[in-house]
């Protein structure tokens, strides 16, 4: 990856593979970004990305207290040229971190102007520094978003908003983040539901506000198609927080909601870690389901707290948690398009720079060595065998009748009346699979 000319913001330096033995902290221990794997390289497997918002906005502010992380670039003469030292960083970040992508929402970037017309001449001055930014470097965009949750305008939502006006508004926002991100070569745009749900159905006409939803996701395939944006677009399901139910409850919800308004060959489903656990799922369960309808498209990569029911956002180093979930995406093909979009952010007391480092670090080298682990696991070839033989019965005979649609209720109940007679209680196995699944984990 080319190097940015001169780096000014970081006092770390750029952070290189060193293996699983070196004692530097500030290293790879399993991502080597330049390793070949099948002919690619790992970079271009885990397509990793650095989150914008979390990473170069985030300040470590909670309901408690204002932020406690103060950078150096946060200064300038007015807020646009700190926007723009503020992309200086990142850049300087994401080349020494060796991450390929970013992503980002409008009003991470740019800020927001008294009107949208000030709002989107801000943000056309900054993706032109973006745009330079990304030439310089290489580093590219892997999905741009529109926050449409913190102006105050979209308190009671931007598509489900009761008002239309604010719909208008939300539509014309979401019409120039596509164009910057396609303006960027974005490889793909996000919709998360921002405050797409609801606090009480005292006030919700929840019929009305799921078809507006799915109105305006129809307008932004029609305006991609007219802008010639190829990109994938993604919907980022997550059951609660900020409204109490949101729409994009998990991603089988989500499947039926584009199924229902017929936009499910336009969308594919970003899925985050800890939005996975809110919702009462595994990481992996999401993965799985998207997966088995050909629906996978990116990953947002964190982790949740077990003990704590909000979006912590945290950085992710659970090998375990995450080799299940790259032996489900490796099955699936990979992500395509998609990628690790490191939608994490420092805890409070994080405020060095630095942080930000150990922090990528430990995430970057956690899904490597999961993705390394799970090939393995998919060579070694047990536990696909296992299932192989679990559904064997369906690959012939009666099982094949089934799947075909050859057989219905009457000829099944004459079949076990005259032949099959009762079914052998077969082992599920689990405790020998975990222990299977372990000895990869642990190399023996
Ligand atoms: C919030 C979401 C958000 C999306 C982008 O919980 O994860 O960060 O990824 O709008
Ligand atoms: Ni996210
Ligand atoms: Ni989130």
């Amino acid at each position: 990856m080319p190097k940015t000319k001169k780096p000014q913001f970081f006092a770390v330096p750029h952070i290189r593979f060193e293996g699983p033995k070196s004692e530097n902290h500030l290293a790879f221990r399993h991502y080597d970004p330049s390793e070949m794997i099948d002919g690619k390289s790992l970079r271009d497997h885990l397509r990793f990305s650095i989150a914008y918002w979390h990473s170069f906005r985030g300040v470590g502010g909670d309901p408690f207290g204002p932020g406690t992380i103060v950078r150096p670039w946060e200064s300038g003469k007015d807020a646009l040229s700190v926007a723009k030292r503020r992309m200086d960083a990142a850049f300087e970040f994401f080349v020494k971190i060796e991450a390929p992508f970013w992503c980002f929402h409008d009003r991470d970037i740019a800020p927001e102007g008294a009107t949208l017309a000030e709002s989107n001449r801000n943000l056309d001055a900054v993706v032109a520094h973006a745009k330079a930014l990304q030439k310089e470097t290489g580093v590219r965009l892997l999905w741009g978003t529109a926050n449409l949750f913190s102006n105050p305008r979209y308190m009671c939502g931007a598509a489900t908003n009761p008002d239309s006006h604010v719909f208008a508004y939300a539509a014309a926002q979401v019409k120039k983040a596509m164009e910057v991100t396609h303006e960027l070569g974005g490889e793909g745009y996000t919709f998360w539901g921002g405050r797409e749900g609801y606090e009480t159905l005292l006030n919700t006409n929840l019929k009305r506000e799921q078809d507006h939803l799915a109105r305006f996701l129809h307008m932004a395939v029609d305006h991609a198609k007219r802008i010639g944006f190829k990109g994938q677009f993604y919907i980022e399901p997550k059951p609660k927080e900020p409204t109490k139910h949101q729409y994009d409850f998990d991603v089988a919800s989500g499947i039926a909601f584009l199924r229902t308004y017929g936009l499910e060959k336009h969308l594919k489903f970003n899925i985050e870690t800890n939005h996975a656990t809110l919702a009462g799922h595994s990481f992996q369960h999401e993965i799985e389901v998207a997966a088995a309808q050909g629906m996978l498209g990116s990953i947002d990569a964190n982790a949740g707290d077990p003990l704590l029911g909000w979006d912590t956002d945290q950085f992710n180093t659970d090998v375990k948690e995450i080799t299940l979930a790259m032996v489900t995406i490796l099955r699936a093909g990979g992500l395509g398009k998609g990628g690790l979009n490191f939608d994490a952010k420092l805890r409070r007391p994080s405020v060095d720079p630095e942080d930000l480092f150990y922090a990528h670090i430990g995430g970057m080298d956690t899904y490597a060595l999961a993705f390394k682990i799970a090939r393995r696991i998919l060579a070694d070839g047990k536990l696909d065998q296992f299932l192989a033989d679990r559904y064997a019965s369906y690959d012939s005979g009666i099982g094949k009748q089934i799947e075909k649609g050859q057989v219905g209720f009457r000829e099944l109940e004459k079949l076990v009346l005259t032949k099959l007679g009762e079914p052998k209680l077969r082992s599920g196995r689990q405790e020998y699979l975990e222990n299977l699944f372990n000895s990869y984990l642990t190399g023996r």
